[in-house]
């Protein structure tokens, strides 16, 4: 066996109902994912399927993920809100992430994402809601402390720029810490805002310019990659080679979500980055591990087996590093050791 940390997903939209392979036919006909959006589709769809949920069901229906992603190895996962658009949606989303937290084994670090899409009432009128989501969202989520970061999708059809940099930076003077959805299939200037506003982690990555992974490098920020995306939609990869070498800390996550990366399981995930983004062992399970506690801002507590951070390990049943990604769509984890409170529970997986 081989002992490694466990693994941290720093980027998942865990909580949310239904599910969208229906997308996968209008994709085949030639319509994007953007398209499918601003038809009142994609993350609309699931916003209507999560309000429609009860707080029980949206609990059973993340708590089987959960229960997947550590068997296959994940102790940590960020969670972001952002299926609710309203004040009200939003809260309850932060609200059930918590009580998650207190019944699943897993730890779970919440994200603010109320600017996740523009909601049909304020189609004509983005700015609208951008003033919602500072004046009344974010207060109310500092109020009752539900979220640690503030994230936004800066993306054609979501959120631009000079919008993204109104949430982030209201969110800053809250004290909340910084995440951006950045340069994922256009170049929206995320990763340049992400270095500007020394957000802990910038993610996709996709299409970043020079200038952004510039500002990154120097604020630190760290790129938190995301291939299952790219395998799913069928699009180019981030240039994780080139970022790497441009010195950027570089992690990996599932992205977990009903549109875009329909996956629990981060084995894939470091596969597509071994095969597709020509990442090597070492890096990918540091991608994982360390880089993706930092992306979370929680490396000095998890992501390396050291003494004085908690005793999350795996074993992983497998001869050598390569061998986890080069032996692809199985589990190779044998079992988990996972610290919760003052309790370790150490799991056999198989
Ligand atoms: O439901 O489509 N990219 N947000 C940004 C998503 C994917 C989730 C979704
Ligand atoms: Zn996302």
């Amino acid at each position: 066996m081989i002992a490694t940390p466990a693994f941290v997903d720093p980027h998942t939209h865990l909580i949310h109902y239904g599910s969208r392979e229906n997308e996968v036919a209008l994709k085949l006909k030639g319509y994007c994912y953007v398209d499918i959006l601003k038809q009142g589709g994609g993350i609309l769809s699931t916003v209507n399927a999560t309000k429609n949920a009860s707080d029980d069901q949206l609990i059973e229906k993340a708590m089987k993920s959960l229960d997947i992603m550590l068997s296959h190895g994940t102790t940590t996962v960020e969670v972001k809100s952002g299926y609710g658009l309203s004040t009200e949606e939003e809260i309850r989303l932060l609200r059930l992430m918590n009580k998650l937290n207190s019944i699943s084994l897993v730890d779970i670090v919440p994200t603010f994402l109320g600017a996740h899409s523009i909601p049909t009432e304020f189609k004509e009128n983005s700015w609208g809601y951008v003033d919602k989501v500072v004046n009344e969202m974010i207060p109310k989520v500092k109020e009752e402390n539900l979220a640690e970061f503030c994230d936004v999708f800066c993306e054609d059809g979501a959120f631009d720029y000079e919008q993204s940099k109104k949430i982030l930076e209201e969110a800053k003077k809250y004290g909340m810490k910084l995440k951006i959805h950045a340069d994922e299939l256009t170049q929206s200037g995320g990763g340049e805002l992400a270095g500007i506003l020394g957000a802990v982690s910038a993610d996709h990555l996709e299409e970043v310019s020079e200038k952004g992974i510039e500002l990154m490098k120097k604020a630190g920020t760290v790129g938190v990659l995301l291939p299952g995306v790219s395998y799913f939609l069928d699009r180019p990869y981030a240039n994780a080679r080139k970022l790497i070498e441009k010195g950027l800390a570089v992690a990996l996550g599932t992205d977990y979500n009903p549109g875009t990366s329909p996956t629990e399981n981060l084995q894939l995930i470091m596969s597509f980055a071994y095969i597709k983004m020509k990442m090597s062992a070492k890096e990918i399970l540091t991608g994982v591990t360390l880089n993706a506690a930092c992306a979370i801002d929680r490396g000095n507590e998890i992501g390396t087996i050291e003494k004085g951070k908690k005793a999350d390990i795996l074993l992983i049943d497998a001869p050598n590093l390569d061998y986890i990604m080069y032996h692809f769509g199985i589990n190779h984890v044998n079992t988990v050791i996972k610290s919760k409170g003052d309790k370790a529970v150490v799991i056999g997986v198989r």
